[in-house]
């Protein structure tokens, strides 16, 4: 395998314990996997390149374990991540599982339901302070409903902030150096679900008391569920300073949330965005520099041996597309694409140092002399310049 097909820790690649752990169960069929013990996990992924291992709580103490039985498990997944040099760059909470959830955690319309999810989320922040995580997501799959009547959203968004500012505070006052990142998700489990979108999440983020610790962790799929564009969706959660943590996996257009391989779905949009990642900072270097996290299903086909190659495909698919990129980028037909296309001047801003409406409005090469014509009539290239992408992308160039 090339070198830069190898995946290395530099590369920052981790996984949920819960994919490749994901035994196959669906609303159709029983799991046509056997459980797998996460420290199984630990060693598989360890030993395929990855850097990193994310968990929900429940995934690895399962729910309802002694406080004894708790500490043990814990110490011996420590002791395994030492092992194999791996490291927790994440940890999350499952308020979805438990039929408690069934109508949400910090937006239940219960109470103590409520009190009882801040609870679980509260000791599982303890632990990932303990275990050095630096993002902590929340994914609110149950946050939702599916009538109209039933949820009384603004009250929802109320009680999601008390939520928030409880948990930001809390990490303020034990001094952990953890940030949290909201997952968007439009739909599934719930009918809607809160907080469907990107775009959603950061105007949620706004109205918190502590928004500087919270940003978003998008998810490629959970975003074209809703036919959005992927890579611009973390261009604008960049551009927002609220790009925390990114999940990647692969999604087939408008439909159940499919969680492929990252790059089995929408490949054109994997490459931008991976484009955008890699390159699309200041002078090329890359625009993004926390962990390039895999969230994705083995297929309810696959056995053991389909899981691993799975886990493998995801970190393959991301450094070949990271190689196309740099070709892409690299290709002087490109950059003169680029320049006929104008896409470098839209850094440049639109008024002068100083201009103001008055300074414009008294401009007559703006508007009275602006040639419009010639302007409407002159094409921008932006063809050739997807084609030029996509040989690259498809190895042709
Ligand atoms: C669940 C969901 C994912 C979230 C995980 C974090 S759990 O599998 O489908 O998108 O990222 O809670
Ligand atoms: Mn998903
Ligand atoms: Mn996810």
């Amino acid at each position: 395998m090339a070198a830069a097909l190898t995946p290395t820790h530099e590369d920052k690649f981790s996984f949920g314990m819960w994919t490749v752990g994901w035994t196959a169960r669906d609303p159709f069929g029983d799991p046509t996997r056997t459980p797998l013990d996460p420290l199984e996990a630990v060693a598989q992924l360890a030993s395929l390149g990855a850097w990193g291992i994310t968990f929900h709580d429940d995934d690895l103490v399962p729910f309802g374990s002694s406080p004894a039985e708790r500490d043990a498990i814990i110490d011996r997944f420590k002791k395994q991540l030492a092992d194999h040099g791996m490291t927790v760059p994440m940890i999350t909470t499952n308020l979805f599982t438990h039929p408690v959830f069934k109508d949400g955690g910090f937006t239940s319309n219960d109470r103590n339901v409520r009190r009882y999810a801040l609870r679980k989320v509260l000791r599982n922040i303890e632990l990932a302070g303990d275990l050095g995580a630096r993002t902590f997501v929340l994914w609110g799959g149950r946050e939702g409903s599916e009538y109209d009547q039933a949820k009384d959203v603004q009250a929802a968004l109320d009680r999601y902030a008390e939520g928030m500012n409880l948990l930001t505070e809390f990490v303020i006052e034990r001094g952990y150096d953890l940030r949290f990142a909201i997952e968007p998700k439009p739909n599934e489990p719930r009918g809607d679900i809160l907080l469907p979108t990107i775009g959603h999440a950061i105007a949620f983020i706004s109205r918190l008391e502590h928004p500087e610790l919270v940003g978003v962790n998008p998810e490629v799929g959970h975003e074209q569920m809703a036919g959005m564009n992927f890579a611009g969706g973390i261009a604008q959660a960049m551009w927002q300073g609220k790009l925390f943590h990114i999940d990647l996996n692969g999604q087939r257009g408008i439909k159940y949330d499919q969680d492929l391989v990252f790059g089995h779905g929408d490949l054109i949009n994997a490459f931008s965005l991976v484009d955008l990642l890699e390159f699309g900072g200041v002078s090329g270097a890359p625009a993004y520099t926390g962990p390039r996290h895999f969230d994705f299903k083995p297929s309810r086909t696959e056995d053991y041996t389909g899981v691993w190659q799975s886990a493998a495909a995801n970190m393959r698919m991301y450094l070949l597309l990271k190689e196309r990129a740099a070709s892409f980028r690299a290709d002087p037909e490109v950059h003169e694409a680029l320049a006929l296309a104008r896409v470098a001047e839209l850094r440049e801003p639109t008024l002068a140092a100083g201009e103001t409406a008055a300074t414009l409005m008294a401009d007559r090469s703006a508007f009275e002399d602006f040639d419009v014509d010639t302007a409407g009539a002159r094409g921008y290239g932006f063809v050739r310049l997807n084609q030029l992408a996509i040989e690259h992308l498809l190895g042709a160039r």
